[in-house]
């Protein structure tokens, strides 16, 4: 069984600029063959996006608007998609947002209006982006989130989004469930830290890495290469028997006390 992504085309959400995981698993689906579509949220990050696919051999991606928190927006980009494209074989959803004051200092400082924003975009968007890609997964297809550690254990700082990505990771296995019958698999990948934008800001990430290079089995910390890399297995038919599984693609940090 090759890792040929040949004849397949994959929906991209969540680059922002040439650090992001979704990048990394862009290039990983690139490399295999696949077709790609890319989705951004604001117009601010329309050109970058726009900038990296000019750099990929086939530079003819798609590239379309798709703020998750707008119901009208999802239906218009895969309305697009579907005209433009027809078929999909899978979506890579690695997006995620909570206000910066809410990831830091006690969890219980949360107020219910950030509590709610980062549920709507870091969870919900799951399960409204994967019930309109499901319409254009007619030949089967596979759907890969991102999630951390945070969401299992409490890690300093995580606070609101730990407790998103509890919910994330709910979603991927009722999800799962709900769309095994039509042959639509649904993954995490829950990734050790990487240096982007969204981690920028992130006081002492300095240290953090540092404790996983000394600390984790594999002594290193994670790259976007090697989600990418794992994200191809899950879209690939080698994972064809997985689904509603979390990955953990951490140098396995994760098994420590
Ligand atoms: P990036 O900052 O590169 O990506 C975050 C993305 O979220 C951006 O592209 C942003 O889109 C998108 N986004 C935010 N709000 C919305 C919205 N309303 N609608 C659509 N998209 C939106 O960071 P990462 O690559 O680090 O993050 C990707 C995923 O990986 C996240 O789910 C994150 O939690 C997860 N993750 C990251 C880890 C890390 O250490 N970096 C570790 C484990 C998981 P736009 O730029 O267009 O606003
Ligand atoms: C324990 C940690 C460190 C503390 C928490 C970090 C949480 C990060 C996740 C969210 C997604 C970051 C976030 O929403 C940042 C925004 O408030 C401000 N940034 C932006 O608006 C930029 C411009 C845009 C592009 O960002 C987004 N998201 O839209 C966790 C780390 C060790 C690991 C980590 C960084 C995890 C993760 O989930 O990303």
């Amino acid at each position: 069984m090759q890792l040929s992504l040949q004849g397949k085309t994959y929906v991209i959400m969540g680059v922002a600029n040439k650090r992001s995981i979704a990048w990394g698993i862009a290039r990983a689906l690139h490399a295999a063959g696949a077709r790609l579509i890319f989705t951004y949220a604001g117009e601010r990050f329309e050109n970058e996006v726009k900038k990296l696919v000019a750099t990929l051999e086939d530079d003819t991606a798609l590239v379309l608007p798709c703020d998750v928190t707008k119901d009208e927006e999802i239906e218009a980009c895969f309305a697009q998609i579907k005209e433009q494209v027809g078929v999909i074989h899978g979506l890579a959803h690695c997006i995620a947002f909570a206000n910066k004051e809410h990831l830091e200092g006690e969890y219980m400082n949360v107020d219910r209006e950030g509590f709610l924003l980062a549920h709507n975009i870091s969870a919900y968007s799951l399960t409204a982006v994967a019930k309109a890609a499901k319409e254009l997964m007619t030949e089967g297809g596979s759907i890969v989130t991102l999630t951390y550690l945070g969401g299992e254990r409490v890690v300093q700082n995580y606070n609101v989004m730990g407790v998103a990505k509890a919910s994330l990771e709910a979603s991927v296995k009722y999800l799962a469930n709900d769309l095994g019958k039509y042959g639509i698999r649904v993954n995490a990948i829950s990734a050790g830290p990487i240096r982007t934008l969204s981690a920028k800001g992130v006081g002492d990430f300095n240290s953090i890495l540092k404790e996983i290079e000394e600390r984790a089995p594999l002594r290193r910390t994670t790259t976007q290469e090697e989600v990418g890399d794992t994200a191809l297995f899950l879209f690939s038919d080698l994972s064809r028997g997985v689904t509603g599984e979390i990955i953990h693609v951490d140098s396995g940090y994760h098994i420590l006390a």
